[in-house]
């Protein structure tokens, strides 16, 4: 078949093209084949990343804004039109994703169920149009080794969800979901999937005036019961995640922030069947730096997957911009190596170019830029790890639980009485001795050392 995309196959080229991208066409950082060992084991970088492209914004988003039309030109449009009611042109598409992914060098996708075909008028006939994709689908990742890294369901643009999918209060649209649902997990398992997600995209409430947020939180509780059942049956066994995201599109989304997402988990006993699936953006939305979330997910061992994507710092929505934040990359990067890499999740791009970038060369641009920051990012976290920078840091600052009264109570061998005596004897002026500086600005300044310097040596080697 002749090339699709008039762009060059993307290679590692280290620097040695210069500094600009745009002439460069090459990656700086992501070096697929180069090897790196975490807890062990050791694996190429392409298998650490598992960079993964998202349908829903690589093959069907227009760059409609709220105020405009959309800008995007592809190479699949008949006229400049993307026909989203077309069984030929949802086909059609297929093969461009496929080439898209062969270029970049990267072994993933993800998808929502309508990503990929035109809805029908009943269940039966959406089905059986999104199974013909499914059908080109499975058989050209029969032909390229390409893998799924998870599907999940859209159980918000259809108008029917528009109270929720799960948490709506009608029985029949609930029914819907269920229904949905249980056909995706279907194409999970048919097509190997490694992860679920279940983001609540209108899993919340606007106002508590007409809601009963105790039933619709019993409803989709039961609902997730009964899609691990289901997924049982059928001998589905990808990891079920969560995605968490505050307030858009509802008011008061369920799912806010992993904070909240794990205390809904353990309220129902679900924890053991979900891990989270975290997006930079979500974390800004809900007043969180993307490491926070990253680190509050890994240490309640449920980082699962990570939606690479950044927001910006001014905009209060989610505008899902390709990631190029190295400050940002190497803390989450950090989180990742701690947690063994993501077994079963990946790094995958819900992310959109800007509407001014409209031309099909942008969409490789911007999938080349994440890669290459989110790769650098790698290297200077798997540098700080291996320095013991920030260990040392919190083994110093907490040392003085490692012995006396601090150890008698983390021995459980100390009560409050026992505090009491202790402190009587002593000072104000000796109890403030003990206070040590936090040093942040030594330490920000060393981090940004290691960016430099990591990076400098990498780039050009
Ligand atoms: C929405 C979002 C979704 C999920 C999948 O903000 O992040 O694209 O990742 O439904
Ligand atoms: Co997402």
């Amino acid at each position: 078949m002749s090339e699709l995309f008039d762009f060059p196959k993307v290679e590692f080229l280290g620097g040695a093209k210069g500094v600009n991208f745009l002439d460069a066409k090459g990656y700086n950082f992501y070096n697929p084949e180069e090897v790196f060992t975490i807890n062990g084991k050791t694996k190429s970088m392409k298998d650490w990343m598992k960079f993964s492209v998202a349908y829903w914004h690589t093959m069907d988003q227009r760059m409609v804004d709220p105020f405009g039309e959309g800008t995007a030109e592809r190479p699949w449009d008949v006229d400049g039109v993307d026909d989203v009611t077309s069984m030929e042109q949802a086909l059609k598409k297929v093969d461009y994703m496929f080439e898209f992914m062969d270029k970049l060098g990267v072994e993933y996708f993800a998808f929502h169920d309508r990503d990929l075909a035109p809805e029908g008028k009943t269940l039966a006939e959406t089905n059986s149009n999104l199974d013909k994709v499914v059908d080109k689908i499975e058989q050209k990742m029969q032909e390229t080794g390409k893998k799924l890294l998870w599907n999940t369901s859209s159980l918000f643009t259809n108008k029917r969800f528009l109270a929720g999918g799960a948490t709506t209060p009608f029985a029949d649209v609930f029914a819907y979901a269920a229904a949905q649902i249980k056909h995706s997990l279907e194409i999970a398992k048919r097509l190997n999937s490694e992860s679920y997600v279940f983001w609540g995209g209108r899993e919340g409430y606007e106002s508590l005036l007409n809601t009963d947020t105790k039933r619709e939180l019993d409803h989709i509780a039961k609902f997730f019961k009964l899609a691990k059942l289901y997924a049982n049956e059928i001998g589905y066994t990808g990891q079920f995640l969560l995605e968490p995201k505050p307030k858009e599109p509802t008011a008061h989304q369920y799912d806010t922030d992993v904070q909240t997402t794990i205390a809904f988990l353990k309220t129902y006993d679900l924890e053991k069947d979900f891990k989270l699936n975290l997006e930079g953006n979500h974390a800004y939305l809900a007043g969180h730096t993307y490491e926070h979330e990253a680190r509050f997910a890994r240490e309640a061992g449920l980082l699962g997957s990570l939606d690479a994507n950044m927001g910006d710092k001014q905009t209060g929505w989610d505008i899902d911009e390709f990631p190029n934040d190295i400050y940002e990359a190497t803390l989450v990067m950090y989180e990742f190596i701690k947690n063994g890499g993501l077994p079963t999740g990946g790094l995958n791009f819900d992310s959109k170019v800007r509407r001014a970038s409209f031309k099909a060369e942008d969409l490789f641009y911007a999938h080349m830029a994440g890669m290459d920051v989110y790769a650098a990012g790698f290297r200077v976290a798997m540098k700080m790890i291996e320095d013991n920078f920030l260990e040392n840091i919190y083994k110093e600052r907490y040392a003085s639980f490692d012995t006396g009264i601090g150890a008698d109570f983390e021995n459980d061998k100390a009560t409050f009485a026992d505090f009491e005596a202790y402190i009587l004897n002593k000072t104000n002026e000796e109890i403030f001795a003990t206070v040590e500086s936090g040093h942040l600005e030594a330490i920000k300044a060393t981090l940004n050392n290691y960016i430099y310097s990591v990076l400098g040596s990498t780039f050009n080697k």
